[in-house]
C-alpha cells in the first residue's frame, strides 16, 4: 500500500496486535521500572510533554483521551461541545509521561461561550509540545478541519502535529485508507488511524507522540490521572448523565454546579451532595425534568452511580434544575460558571 502516508497501513486499523513499529524502542531497552514513584527519578531517556487533541466537535477527542488515560477523566457524550474546559489527563509509561489536554471543540462561534471556548483552546495549543489533529473516519474533511489547522499553524507555528483519523471502527477499511491519505494531504505529517472504543491502535499513536516529545522530567506523581478536583469531576459527570438523550441546542443550554457535600448526618458513611442542573429557559427545566420526573431520575441514577465510582464510597445525589436566563450569552452569568 505504497499510498498509505503514515507507514501505518489502514488494515491494520483492526488488528490491533500488529503495531510493529515502535519508535520509542531504543528508549524503552534502558528503562527501568521506577521503585519509589517519586517526581525526581527517572530513567535515561526519559520522555515527558504535553499533547493536546484538538478538532471539531465530536470527533472523538475525550474519548481518545480517556482510552489513553485509561481512566474516565473527560466527559463524553453524541452532541458537539461535550467538553467545555482543557481537561488534563496523564498517561504514564516505563518509558516516559505524556500529559494529554483535551480541548472543547473548536468551531466558528455562534455565542459567547463558543467565543470563550475558542480563546481558550488557542490558548492552550500555544503551550503543548505535540498537537494531534483528530479527524472521524466517517465525516469527510470540511472546512471546519481546515479552519481549525490554520488556527492551530497561527497559534502555535512550529509545534510538531500528527494526524489522527478516529472511530475507524465506523468504516470500511477503504474508507479509513482514503480518509488518511486526506489528512496526510491536509497536514503534510504522519496520520495514525485510532477506534478508540474498540482500542485499536491507540498504543501505536501513543508511541508517534512519545516520539515527538522531548526528553524531560516528571510532571506528575505515578498515581495523578487528572489535575481536574474531584467537585469538578462530579459536576461533568452530572451533566454527562444529564446530556443523555438530549438533542438540538438544549445540550448547550446544560450546565452543573455542585452546591455543596457533606457527610451525612443521619447516614454514616455516605456523602451528600447538592447540584444544581442549569438550563436557559422554562421549557427546557420541563425536558430535564421528564414525564412525571422520570428523565431527573434517571439522570440522579445514573450520575450517582458514576461518582460512586469515582470516589469509592456511598453518595446520596440531590439534584434541582434552575432557570439561569441565557447564561450562554451573558457575560456575567458565564463568569459566575466559570467560563
Ligand atoms: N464508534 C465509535 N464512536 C466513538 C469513538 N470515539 C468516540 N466516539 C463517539 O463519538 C461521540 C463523541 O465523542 P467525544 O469523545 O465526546 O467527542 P469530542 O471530540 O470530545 O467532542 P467535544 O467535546 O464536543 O468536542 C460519542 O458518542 C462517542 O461515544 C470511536 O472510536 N468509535
Ligand atoms: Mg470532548
Amino acid at each position: 500500500m505504497a499510498a498509505d502516508p503514515s507507514g501505518t497501513s489502514p488494515d491494520s486499523s483492526d488488528s490491533p496486535a500488529d503495531t510493529t513499529t515502535d519508535p520509542t524502542a531504543d528508549t524503552a531497552a534502558v528503562t527501568t521500572a521506577n521503585p519509589t514513584g517519586g517526581l525526581g527519578d527517572r530513567p535515561d531517556g526519559f520522555r515527558s510533554g504535553f499533547v493536546s487533541f484538538v478538532g471539531r466537535p465530536n470527533t472523538g477527542k475525550s474519548t481518545l483521551t480517556n482510552a489513553l488515560v485509561g481512566e474516565k477523566i473527560a466527559i463524553t457524550a453524541d452532541q458537539p461541545e461535550t467538553t467545555r474546559h482543557p481537561v488534563r489527563g496523564i498517561v504514564h509509561r516505563p518509558d516516559a509521561q505524556v500529559v494529554v489536554v483535551d480541548t472543547p471543540g473548536l468551531h466558528r462561534p455562534r455565542t459567547l461561550l463558543g467565543e470563550r471556548l475558542n480563546d481558550m483552546v488557542k490558548e492552550t495549543y500555544s503551550d503543548v509540545d505535540v498537537i494531534g489533529v483528530c479527524v472521524p473516519a466517517n465525516e469527510k474533511i470540511g472546512p471546519g478541519d481546515r479552519w481549525i489547522v490554520d488556527a492551530v499553524r497561527t497559534v502555535a507555528p512550529r509545534t510538531p502535529l500528527v494526524g489522527i483519523v478516529t472511530k475507524v471502527d465506523t468504516v470500511s477499511k477503504d474508507r479509513v485508507g482514503e480518509q488518511l491519505l486526506a489528512l496526510h494531504d491536509l497536514l503534510g505529517v504522519d496520520v495514525v488511524p485510532v477506534s478508540a472504543v474498540d482500542g485499536i491502535q491507540t498504543d501505536v499513536l501513543l508511541d508517534v507522540i512519545v516520539g515527538l516529545l522531548p526528553e524531560g522530567p516528571k510532571y506528575y506523581p505515578d498515581d495523578h490521572v487528572t489535575d481536574d478536583d474531584t467537585e469538578t469531576r462530579m459536576a461533568e459527570l452530572i451533566r454527562e448523565a444529564a446530556l443523555g438523550g438530549l438533542h438540538d441546542e438544549l445540550p448547550h443550554s446544560v450546565a452543573v454546579q455542585i452546591d455543596e457535600m457533606f457527610d451525612s448526618p443521619t447516614r454514616p458513611g455516605v456523602l451528600q451532595v447538592h447540584a444544581v442542573i442549569f438550563v436557559e429557559r422554562d421549557g427546557q427545566k420541563a425536558i430535564i425534568r421528564g414525564k412525571g420526573g422520570r428523565r431527573l431520575t434517571r439522570i440522579v441514577h445514573d450520575a450517582r452511580r458514576e461518582i460512586i465510582d469515582l470516589l469509592d464510597r456511598n453518595v446520596y445525589l440531590d439534584l434541582r434544575i434552575k432557570v439561569a436566563k441565557n447564561w450562554q450569552t451573558d457575560p456575567k452569568q458565564l463568569g459566575r460558571m466559570g467560563f
